[in-house]
Formats: C-alpha cells, sequence, structure tokens
C-alpha cells in the first residue's frame, strides 16, 4: 500500500503525457450511488450477476427494468463528486469507464469511452435501433413503435462489449505513460483485462483491497473523492 503522498510524488517524478483514468462503480460511491458489490449492492435481495443478464431480461423483462428506473433515478437526482471533477479537470487525459451513468460527461471530461453503456439509452431488441431516453417510462417495460421490447443498451454478462469502445480503449491503454484506476473490484472481464496492457505507471485508489491492487505499481488505500483531487493536481503541476 501507498500514501497519497508517495503516489503525488512519483508523478511528479514521471511528468506523465499521456494520461488514462480507469473507473469502476466506486468513483461514483461519493455520489450515493450503490456499487455492484459493496454496501447496497442488492436490489430486492438480487445480486447484479442475477439481473444484468439477457436471461433475466428474457424471463422478466418488467422485474428488470423497474431495477434500471430505481438506478436512473438515483442517478438522475446525483451530482458528480471531486472524483469526477478532479478528472475532468484533465482536459487531455482519457476517461475509460465500466459505468454507465454519465457522471464523467456531466463533470465535463470530453473523451470518454464506455465500456458497458449507457442507462440513459435504449435499444430496441428487434430493431438494435439505439436512441436516448433520458426521461422515466410511464410504463414498464418500454416498448418500440414496432410493437418490440426496448432495453436498455448496456453490456450483460454473456454480452460482447462494444467493438469500437473496446479497440479505443486497448489502444489508449497501450500508449498511457501514466493509468489512474479509481473504483474498481477488477474482476469484470475483458474490462478488468485492460490495466495488463499499460507498459507505464499503474496507481490504483480504491479503500478496499481489488483483484487489480497488486498488480498495480502504486496502490493508495483511500476514497475516490479524497485521493484523486491531490493526484490530479501532482499532473497538472507538471504541464
Ligand atoms: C470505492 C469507493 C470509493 C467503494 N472510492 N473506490 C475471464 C475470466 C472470468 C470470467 C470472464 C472472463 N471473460 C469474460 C468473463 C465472463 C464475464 C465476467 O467477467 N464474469 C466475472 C463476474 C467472473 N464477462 C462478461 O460476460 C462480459 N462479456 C464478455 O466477456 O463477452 C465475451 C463472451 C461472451 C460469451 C461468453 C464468454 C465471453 C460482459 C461483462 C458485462 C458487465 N456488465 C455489468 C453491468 C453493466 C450494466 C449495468 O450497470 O446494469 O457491468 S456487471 C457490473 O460489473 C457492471 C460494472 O461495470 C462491472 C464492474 O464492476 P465495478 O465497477 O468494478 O464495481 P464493483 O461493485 O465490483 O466494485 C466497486 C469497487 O469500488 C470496490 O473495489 C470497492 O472497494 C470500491 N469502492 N467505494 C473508491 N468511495
Amino acid at each position: 500500500m501507498s500514501t497519497i503522498g508517495e503516489a503525488a510524488a512519483a508523478i511528479r517524478a514521471l511528468r506523465p503525457r499521456n494520461v488514462v483514468v480507469f473507473t469502476g462503480a466506486g468513483v461514483s460511491a461519493e455520489s450515493g450511488i450503490p456499487t455492484f458489490r459493496g454496501e447496497g449492492g442488492l436490489w430486492r435481495n438480487f445480486r447484479a450477476e442475477e439481473l444484468a443478464t439477457p436471461e433475466a431480461f428474457a424471463r422478466d423483462p418488467a422485474m428488470v427494468w423497474e431495477w434500471y428506473e430505481w438506478r436512473r433515478g438515483l442517478v438522475r437526482a446525483a451530482e458528480p463528486n471531486a472524483a469526477h471533477r478532479a478528472v475532468a479537470a484533465l482536459t487531455d487525459a482519457v476517461v475509460v469507464t465500466q459505468n454507465v451513468d454519465a457522471l464523467h460527461a456531466r463533470a465535463g471530461s470530453a473523451d470518454v469511452v464506455e465500456l458497458h453503456g449507457s442507462l440513459f439509452r435504449v435499444r430496441c431488441v428487434r430493431e438494435q435501433r439505439v436512441r436516448a431516453a433520458p426521461e422515466p417510462f410511464a410504463a414498464l417495460p418500454p416498448r418500440c413503435e414496432c410493437g418490440a421490447l426496448l432495453r436498455p443498451d448496456v453490456v450483460w454478462f454473456g454480452e460482447m462489449l462494444p467493438e469500437d469502445a473496446l479497440a479505443r480503449a486497448s489502444a489508449v491503454m497501450q500508449g498511457a505513460d501514466l493509468v489512474l484506476i479509481i473504483g474498481t473490484s477488477g474482476i469484470v472481464y475483458p474490462a478488468a483485462g485492460l490495466v495488463a496492457l499499460c507498459r507505464g505507471t499503474t496507481i490504483e485508489i480504491n479503500p478496499q483491497t481489488s483483484a487489480l491492487g497488486s498488480r498495480c505499481t502504486y496502490a493508495v488505500a483511500a476514497t475516490a473523492a479524497a485521493a484523486t483531487p491531490p493526484l490530479v493536481e501532482a499532473i497538472l503541476e507538471t504541464r
């Protein structure tokens, strides 16, 4: 484990040019959005692995949609926190996120690669047409004009990640001299495997032990909102 001060000193010595920020649910925890595998991660006693699947949607689309409408409501009412805002101050960094909450974009990050889709887009299961859906639905499950079900435009277990997003994320990871890894358990693949592509310095911010921490150059045991601003400040000082 490293302190924030040790990681900041390493950043000042490195003077990184190509910075990637890789985030998971923990970066939004201090905005009041529950993580998947932490406290508050269960919904009506279901785990994400039981709800975020094509099988669950085929069995009970209304129930899966109730979960998504609940989460969409939480995110609509939430605000980006100090970690999202600090990341947005890195105007030339690429943000690769597993999150579907759009809080990085709302904080002002311009270059966000969404690996697992967005809560605020839907897709017709028949036509595959994707559209924005920022408002709550009047009835669940929502339907397309063609009569088929609409589903959230997110990536469920067993589904492929968007090819363009995965290709871009792989390329920027390979070219990064610094990757900040914030708030992910690092157990969901292929996203977790992206970190291994980085040949530069990796700094994890997570108050708990994750599957990635032991493979990072530095692992800082602190929350996203506490540790991200000083580490971003250290990067900006080198510009
Ligand atoms: C804080 C904090 C604070 C708290 N500050 N930090 C290789 C090995 C094993 C399995 C597989 C493999 N390759 C593929 C698989 C299967 C599967 C998988 O990975 N399963 C694992 C669970 C074992 N992967 C897939 O199915 C993927 N598709 C795929 O591989 O396609 C090819 C294929 C097809 C068919 C057959 C085989 C292969 C798709 C994965 C899709 C994941 N989707 C979800 C839902 C998205 C939509 C939605 O949101 O509804 O994505 S699941 C969920 O997990 C969500 C997240 O993005 C993802 C990762 O979770 P994350 O962000 O890490 O959150 P948590 O809760 O796990 O962790 C939070 C962390 O924050 C914790 O560490 C806390 O300590 C920390 N924290 N407070 C900082 N304040």
